[in-house]
Parts: C-alpha cells; structure tokens; sequence
C-alpha cells in the first residue's frame, strides 16, 4: 500500500462523517484534505483517429468484460469504484446482473495474456433513476468491485470533478479506449489502448453542430449533463466499445475525468462530436452512491479559475459548422465541378471532393502515368472552382496506385495549395463507401469527366435511372457469373436513360462520371472513359470500389452514408443469383426471377397494324419483330400495311426500368415455303433498339425443347387493355399432336396442352406466341399461334437459317436437348379420334390410353 493511502486512510479514520473529505461544499480555500492520490500517472511518457497509448499513461482505464470479451471502458475512482456508462449496463430497460461483468485493470494490450493486469469481479451496478436512453443523458453507472483493485505504477484512480468545475471549452482533453477506429472497424490486433485528443466544445458550439440537419436530417437537443468533445470536420473521436471510458483534461498537474464516452451520431463525422456525461453534473449521485466506502473517490478543488475558452458561436451565428456535401441548387449547376487546367492542354473536368481535394481521371495527365512518377512542377497548374474569383494552385498531385491503363482505376487527387471556404458554391461532391447500395430507379445525371467533348444536345439526354444490380450484371456481359447481392461492391452501374437515343447523334469523344441523387444528395457513384460506340454510356465503373483509397489520402473527403435504404425485394433476395448465358450476340432472354410490381417482359411488343388490330409480336434481335404472319398481313392483300411497334409496355407502367420504345416497321420478310403462305414473318424496324430491361430480344433455339424447360402462352387476356398474361402450357408430343389435329396440322407445328383452368387466360386474335424458360434462366421463343387457335403453335427452331441470315445477329442459343420428337415406333391413331366429342384433355386421356388398348 503507498505511503499516500496510508495517509488518506488516517484521515479518514478522524473524519466525522465517512467521506466528508469528498463534501463538495467544502471551501475552496481551505485546504484539499490529503487522501486517495489521484490523477497523476507515473511519469512515462482509437478510439477514431488516435494512437497507440503508451503502457502506464493511463492507469485508471479499466476494460469491462462480459462473457470473456471486453465490452466497455470504465475508470477507476476509488479503489472500490468503477465509472461507466448506463447504457453498457441496461438492455431493453433492465439492468444486466453484476455477476456476468468483471473489471479488467491495468492492462494495455488485450491481446494474450493480460500481463501485469488484474481482474475483480463486479459486486454490483448502479445506475442513476432517471436513466432511460442516451438521448436523455444521465448515462453513468457505478460498478463497486467485490475487491479492491491492487493500486501501482499501472492502477491508478483519476480525480473527479466536483459539481462546481468548470471546464474551458477549447481545452484540449484526451478521451482513451479499446473501441472501434471507424465505424463498423474493429481495433486491430494487438489491441492496444488508444488515446486521441480531443477539444471540449461549448454547450452552444455543439448545439449548433447538432442542430445541422445532416445528410439523414437528423438533429440532437443537448441537455443538461451532457458535453461534447471533438472538432467540426470530424475525424477524431472515440467510437463503439470506448463507451464508459472516460475523458480527462490535465489541471494543476492532476488528470480530472471531465467526461464519461456516451454517445454520437456515428464515429468521426463532420459536425457529428462525440457526447460525453458531464461528470462534475453528477457529484452528488456519485458521493450518496459511495458514501461510507473507505478510501472513496478524490473530488480535488479546482486547481485554478478557468481561462475563459474562444467566443462561443450563438443559435443565429452558427458558423463553426461546416456546410454539407451534394447539395445542387439544380441539376447541371454543379458546385463540385473542378476543371484542372494544364499549360497546353485543355482542361479537365473533376469533381471537389473536400476542402483541399479534387478527383480527376488520371489519364488527364499522360506524363504523370507514361512516367510513373508524378510531375514535378506543379507551379503553373491552376484549379477553377465555381464562385471563385481566382484559380487555385495546386500543391500535389497523387494518382491511384493502379492508374495505368486500366479504366475503373484511372483517377488522381490533387491537393489544392490551400483549402477553399466551402459554402453553397464551391461545394464538395458526397462520395459513396463501398457498402453502398444504388437503389434501383435513383435518379440519376451524367457530368463532365476528364478531357472530353460537352454533351450533345438538351440537358435532358443526361438524365437516366439506374438499372437494379441484377439487370446492370446480366445484361452487360458477366454471363454465368453470380450477381453481386446489395451492399457487396458492384462490378457496374448502370443507368437506364429516360430519353432515346437520337439517331445520328454520337457521344464517341465525350468521358462521363455519373452521379445519383439520394434524398435530394449527389454522389459522385461511377466514372467512364470514351464510350464503345456511338450511344451514351450503358455500364459505369463503380466509385465506390475507391472510397477507401481517396479516404486515405485526403483524410476528410466526403464519404457519406446510404441516406436511403428500402432495398425492397433485391435486398431481401439474399440467395445468389447467376446470370444466365449469353450468346455470340450478347444477352437475351433476361428476365429477373422476382420481377418487381407486376410483370415485366421485355420481349413483348405491341404490333399496331393500319391502325385497326394489334398482334403480338416478339423481338428477336435489336431491329426485328416476330409475329405471325396472318395477324400482320391479312389474306389478299398485296400492299404493306402501315405498322408500328412499341416496346417496354408489358409491365407495369411505374417500374424504374419501364422506357417505352416505338418503332415503325420498314419491311416484312416472309420465308420461302413452296405453295403455303409461311406463317412467320419478320418486321424490320425503323432503327434498332438499344438492349434494356424494357426492350430485349429473347433467346431462340435451333431444335427441340430445350432439356427441363418450363412453357407458356403468353398473350393479352383481352386486346384493348393488352396487360400480359402467362400461360402454362405442356408441350404435347408429335404424335399425340398429330393424333389430335391430323387433319389441320402443317408441318413444324407444336401443339400445347393447358394447365387446368388457364385455356382461356388469353385471348387469341393477337396470335400469342409459345415461350419456355430453360434450366438456366433463358426465356426461349417456341413458336406463334397459328390463325384462330391457341393450342397449334408455328414452331421457329425449324426457320433457324432464314431468320439468321434474316436479322444477321438473332441469339440462338446452343443446339440442346432433344430434336422435336424422338420417333415414337407407333404413329397410328386410335380411329375416329380427331372426331372425338369432349375437351382436348378427354382426348389425351383417351390418346395416352391406346398404345395399352392396342397391345
Ligand atoms: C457507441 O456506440 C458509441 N462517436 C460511442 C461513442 C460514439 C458513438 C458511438 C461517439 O458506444
């Protein structure tokens, strides 16, 4: 036992009330009674954004474990008395048993053996009253150990303030820990206690850094017994598992625990500090809770009166915040948009990303990747930011690690000589973390990137929806590979643009970034070098693979959270999904398994002939319909009729993806059959259409049903209002086909048996097509109907070569499965079967039947 305990333990013996020493009334002249020394580490030398602390510098930071593992800070006052959080303590209104805790002191590492440390069990837990939830403060507890803690050069207890402390704002503190170093981020092994410093900010400076509404518009009311520590721009703070810990401020040579780590909104944001108990609020909890232990917790005087820290901002004058990231005054008017301007070249477009940072495409600057190195005179560089009356200078210039030639990582930070006033203009750009989920249907823009040409044409070209991961995956080449879910990063991003392209007009010199709105928020979300043809981009590389690295090196670029999240059906879909194969011709018959809000089939086109009927047809390759030839083209008329075509209205209308596509038809091709009028016909559209969710071919198939294929009919149920509808349908073998329509049946001709109750789901007159699903997911187009009837069906296999030499690029998919039907030895039919009364399913019946009867 030191000498100092000794003392403190004579005094206390002649005190007349035990613990009167510790009364906060005492007079601040008279002089501090001598007793338990606290505050004062031997001499010796994350918490978010801190270091490693060195052994011993904070002797009276005690871990709390539960269940093996630690849990909580807490700080030794008394040798008895641990002080914590509430919330560490209380899970759903109650208070956890002591028994399960034990209070880990001097320790430094908790990795392996806790060397030099010791452990006491908790004798019990109190918590104030009136603790309900963070929010509503009073977040302290008090844990007295079932034995003293042994007192050394590694245990020591921290001095506590008295309830008339009064601690500057401004005054640099330390807050320690074994919490997470960033959101969601673990302490790395080995597990070393960390320190950050961290500045008490005024009741008022923090208020008005929480009264910021925020990307997710929340906002925090301070109450009493609360303050805050931390800067405005973030970065460091303490984090999930420091809570409980405290934080000391150094006066007259002693460490007093101005706070206790309570809570945040988050780790390290901007304007988001981190709240702390006010400790001297709660001195009388403190002295009633531990009234009558020996020796108790010091409540050292003030050493001195308080400087009196900077002028503290008013609610009216809040100007310590700092202003948020992607808010535009109106899409195109971009705040963020940096142009990087390098003697003899033309500029180059980036976005400001923080106070001193702008991200460029690497490739702006050809010498700094054909070097390798990065420039050395950077003197003559300028950056124009909107509202800035001068160019900036720049100070440094760091490209990716990887930018080379590959694409997805071709960017560079330059560093700004001095950090701009961020205001309404110039303001960053949010930069999204890699987790983020683009939902499906945010709107989206494309923006100026690199050293391109301006966009061709009205601002409303630029404006497009994103395609939800599933469609962006399969439809852009990643054929039989599995669908990244929600939250994991992406391989693309794709938008849907709301306007068609126009013919002619060809985006081919212009580099584009795309950025999402999230909540009235702009996200820098994808970048593209020169597009592969004439259209506008279709796949962007995602950002978000990058936010680690441009974290790292501007340390304080604006990655913000998600602002929204309803991840809906995709987000719910949590078994991986693989994308069906491709053909030579890229994707067809894409049809995702959980389609959202009604159905959609991006196939199926609306065949508008003179103006008078509609027919079904189905797009087979990105300028071809097919259709039934006795829907388009009625008997004995020699001329073309007027038709139009329209795409992307088999669904229903709200969904994200659902563009409607029109087309006039500029021929009809019929195949050469000898003395019949064929009955499939290909419409040759007026100009391609680009492959989307709401207008993509369908795959077809040389022969045969493809091997575990499921079918359907798929029509109108009536004409006028044409919302789609499936149904399903057997296949029925040829002999049983021709059995039963040997007197009508053409040759190629598949014929179909309806699944109870779905004969009449659609109608007929549109000439409904045969579709089946393959095992892998490629929806296949079977055959049309042919005139009149919605069981006999003009197969399409069997017209492989005309419809490919046809339409030049269908997508048929490797020949599989069976040929139609195998031969089936016995080709008679039943006599008079064809004239049998009843439904087709008696007949069958019937049919199936007399192979037994005939043997
Ligand atoms: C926590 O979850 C927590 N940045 C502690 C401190 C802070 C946020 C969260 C302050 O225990």
């Amino acid at each position: 036992m030191s000498q100092h305990l000794l003392l403190s333990l004579v005094i206390l013996a002649i005190s007349p009330i035990p613990g009167a020493f510790q009364d906060s009334a005492l007079s601040p002249t008279q002089e501090e009674p001598e007793d338990l020394d606290c505050g004062r580490p031997e001499p010796s030398a994350r918490i978010v954004g801190g270091s490693d602390a060195q052994p011993g510098t904070w002797p009276w930071q005690v871990s709390l474990h539960q269940g093996g593992g630690h849990i909580c800070g807490g700080s030794l006052i008394a040798p008895s008395w641990v002080l914590s959080a509430a919330h560490c303590f209380v899970r759903n209104g109650t208070l956890e048993p002591a028994a399960e805790w034990s209070a880990v002191l001097g320790v430094h590492s908790q990795d392996g053996p806790l060397d030099g440390a010791h452990v006491r069990a908790v004798a019990a837990i109190l918590v104030p009253d009136n603790y309900s939830t963070v929010e509503l403060g009073a977040d302290l507890a008090l844990l007295r150990l079932a034995e003293p803690a042994r007192l050394g050069p590694a245990v020591r207890p921290v001095c506590l303030p008295r309830a008339s402390h009064r601690f500057a704002h401004g005054t640099a503190c330390w807050a320690t820990g074994w919490g997470d170093v960033q959101e969601a981020d673990p302490l790395p092994l080995p597990w070393v206690l960390q320190e950050v410093e961290l500045r008490l900010l005024g009741e008022a400076a923090c208020q008005c850094l929480y009264s910021q509404p925020g990307p997710f518009n929340l906002t925090l009311q301070l109450l009493p017994g609360m303050l805050c520590a931390g800067y405005p721009e973030g970065r460091r703070d303490t984090c999930q598992g420091d809570s409980g810990g405290p934080l000391v401020c150094k006066e007259g040579g002693r460490w007093f625990q101005a706070g206790i780590t309570s809570f945040g909104f988050g780790c390290g944001r901007r304007n988001r500090p981190g709240v702390f108990t006010a400790v001297a609020s709660y001195e009388a909890w403190i002295q009633e809770q531990v009234m009558g232990s020996e020796p108790g917790p010091a409540f050292p005087i003030q050493p001195q009166e308080p400087q009196s820290g900077p002028r503290e901002p008013t609610e009216e004058n809040c100007t310590i915040a700092l202003p948020e990231c992607g808010k535009a005054s109106r899409p195109g008017a971009w705040p963020w948009e940096a142009q990087v301007m390098v003697p003899g070249s033309r500029p180059c477009h980036g976005a400001l990303v923080s106070e001193s940072w702008v991200l460029a495409p690497a490739s702006c600057f050809p010498d700094l990747i054909s070097s390798g190195r990065p420039p050395r005179d950077l003197e003559a560089w300028r950056v124009r930011l909107p509202s800035r009356p001068r160019a900036e200078r720049v100070a440094r210039l760091v490209p990716h690690e990887n930018a080379s030639w590959e694409d997805a990582s071709d960017l560079a930070l330059l560093q700004l000589r001095a950090p701009v006033n961020l205001s309404a203009a110039p303001r960053p750009v949010c930069l999204p973390h890699p987790e983020h989920y683009f939902l499906p249907g945010s709107r989206c823009r494309l923006a100026r990137w690199g050293r391109g040409e301006p966009a061709p044409g009205p601002s409303a070209l630029l404006e497009a929806e994103l395609l939800s991961g599933w469609w962006c995956h399969c439809l852009y080449g990643h054929q039989g590979a599995p669908v990244p879910l929600p939250g994991d990063p992406p391989l693309a991003l794709c938008p849907a643009y709301q306007e068609e392209e126009e013919a002619g007009r060809c985006w081919n010199d212009s580099r584009w970034s795309l950025l999402c709105r999230e909540e009235g928020t702009w996200f820098l979300a994808g970048i593209r070098d020169f597009s592969s043809d004439c259209l506008r981009p279709r796949a962007f590389f995602p950002l978000q693979t990058h936010g680690p690295w441009i974290s790292h090196v501007t340390q304080g670029a604006y990655l913000e959270d998600q602002l929204a999240w309803d991840w809906g059906l995709e987000g719910e879909e949590t078994e991986a999904q693989t994308c069906p194969t491709h053909t030579e011709h890229g994707a067809c018959g894409l049809r995702p398994e959980a389609a959202p809000l009604g159905v959609l089939w991006p196939w199926l086109a609306e065949v508008h002939v003179a103006g008078d009927r509609v027919c079904t047809g189905i797009l087979v390759a990105p300028g071809w319909v097919l259709a039934a030839t006795h829907c388009v083209l009625r008997l004995g008329s020699t001329t073309v009729p007027y038709i139009e075509v329209y795409l992307g209205r088999a669904g229903a209308s709200p969904l994200p993806q659902g563009h409607q596509v029109s087309r006039l038809v500029i021929s009809i091709r019929l195949p050469r059959h000898l003395g019949l009028r064929p009955p499939l016909a290909l419409l040759e559209l007026s100009s391609r259409v680009e492959p989307s969710p709401s207008a993509l071919p369908i795959c077809l198939h040389p022969g045969g049903i493809p091997p575990g294929a499921s079918c359907w009919v798929l029509g109108w149920k009536d004409s006028q209002d044409r919302v789609p509808v499936a149904a399903a349908v057997s296949i029925l073998t040829s002999r049983l086909c021709h059995c039963l329509y040997q007197s009508i049946l053409p040759p190629d001709t598949l014929c179909v048996l309806y699944a109870e109750g779905q004969e009449d789901r659609c109608e007929v007159t549109s000439a409904p097509p045969l579709l089946c699903q393959t095992e892998g997911g490629s929806w296949v187009l079977m055959g049309m109907a042919i005139r009149g009837s919605r069981e006999i069906f003009a197969a399409v296999g069997p017209e492989e070569a005309w419809i490919s030499q046809t339409v030049g690029e269908a997508h048929f998919l490797p020949p599989s499965g069976s040929p139609y039907w195998p031969s089936e030895g016995n080709n008679l039919c039943p006599p008079d079967l064809a004239r049998a009364s009843g439904s087709p399913r008696a007949v069958l019946f019937l049919l199936l039947l007399t192979p037994l009867i005939q043997s």
